[in-house]
């Protein structure tokens, strides 16, 4: 897409540039939602946010930022365009295509993912040098990047450390685990030779998100989608054919301490991060605990399951569970929302308002 197709809309509001402008890329998405939810209570108005997506985004999401794209991420022209016009400070880049989505089409999921990283962190690097202070880049990663070759060593790798088991299988697992490796070259070498500045370069910072539960919105195009639609499914009434077997097992958490965990990670000092990329988890249901729990509260819940030999594939590749006490040692971090307690205080009564049942 070029410039010229590029759609901008702005809102009546009028923004502090004193801190530089925030830009948020895939704001359409499931955490892109919950994020400029999330900078909005936290701004108030006060920092400029600025929200892009492939599509234009609805009128109440774009009311969140002061002002809003629609733009391909994979489209270098987009990203200067966009550096053109505003004072970028921080770069919170989302826009990705997920796991099944990415191997419905790879190479689409290559462009997407690896370029439209390339354009957000070379718009990051040009904006910190001419700033002259280090630009924020905050990049969720998955769980996809991990990859095992059996159940029995699924079994024995048990919670994964953060350099462990780093064979992905999925295109979307090999495409977030070189925008880490890209990450790691903006923030720790990238122009250095040339100015050997430390100061003006792109402070990149990523966690490693597990299967992530809204209760707010339903994902599309996940392998993880299996646990948030269960319970859309069942609150709403619908029977649901889970992809995976009962004993599938993987790592999830609640969108809010989603959220909470790469705000938190954004404000930690980074003299006290001593890695660029963490792991965060919450809790570790297999396929049937989460059905027994979505029955506890919808005990009308039909849930059956009908794998898919690709989806239950991936699923068998990603870590049981992982282990995140590098972020809980460095930054504090702590899941608000254990599996009880994601159920009974956050999921069942948001998405029984949701849906009146
Ligand atoms: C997916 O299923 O592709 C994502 C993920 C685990 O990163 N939700």
């Amino acid at each position: 897409m070029s410039p010229a197709t590029m759609i901008e809309s702005k809102s009546a509001r009028t923004p502090s540039a004193e801190t530089g402008a925030i830009l948020v890329t895939g704001a359409g998405g499931e955490m892109g939602h919950a994020l400029l939810d999330a900078l909005a209570k936290r701004y108030h108005g006060a920092r400029e946010v600025i929200a892009m997506d492939l599509r234009e985004l609805p009128a109440d999401r774009a009311a969140h930022a002061s002002a809003t794209y629609a733009g391909d991420v994979s489209d270098p022209t987009v990203a200067e365009a966009i550096a053109l016009k505003h004072d970028i400070s921080e770069v919170w880049h989302l826009a990705a295509l997920l796991s099944t989505r990415g191997e419905k089409s790879p190479e689409l999921a290559l462009k997407v993912n690896v370029m439209g990283s390339a354009n957000m962190l070379k718009l990051a690097a040009e904006s910190a040098s001419r700033r002259g202070t280090a630009v924020k880049f905050m990049f969720p990663s998955t769980i996809a990047i991990y990859g095992v070759p059996t159940l029995d060593a699924k079994r024995a790798a048990g919670r994964v450390s953060e350099d462990r088991c780093l064979e992905p299988i999925t295109m979307y697992g090999v495409n977030k685990r070189a925008v880490e490796e890209m990450g790691r070259y903006y923030a720790r070498h990238y122009r250095l030779l040339a100015s050997d500045r430390l100061d003006c370069t792109v402070d990149f910072r990523s966690i490693r998100f597990p299967g992530i539960i809204s209760a707010d919105t339903v994902p599309t195009g996940g392998t993880s989608d299996y646990g948030p639609e269960m319970l859309h499914a069942a609150a709403q009434g619908k029977p649901y054919a889970c992809f995976v077997r009962p004993d599938a097992r993987i790592p999830f958490m609640t969108m809010p301490d989603a959220v909470r965990s790469l705000m938190e990670l954004a404000d930690a000092p980074r003299e006290k991060l001593s890695r660029l990329v963490y792991n965060v988890g919450a809790f570790a249901p297999s396929a049937a605990e989460i059905a027994t729990k979505v029955k506890e509260f919808f005990p009308k819940a039909e849930v059956t399951y009908a794998p898919t030999l690709e989806r239950q594939r991936i699923v068998d590749s990603w870590p049981e569970d992982v282990d995140d006490s590098a972020a809980r040692r460095d930054w504090g971090w702590k899941p608000e929302h254990d599996f009880d307690r994601a159920f009974a205080e956050y999921i069942v009564p948001k998405i029984r308002a949701r849906y009146g049942c």
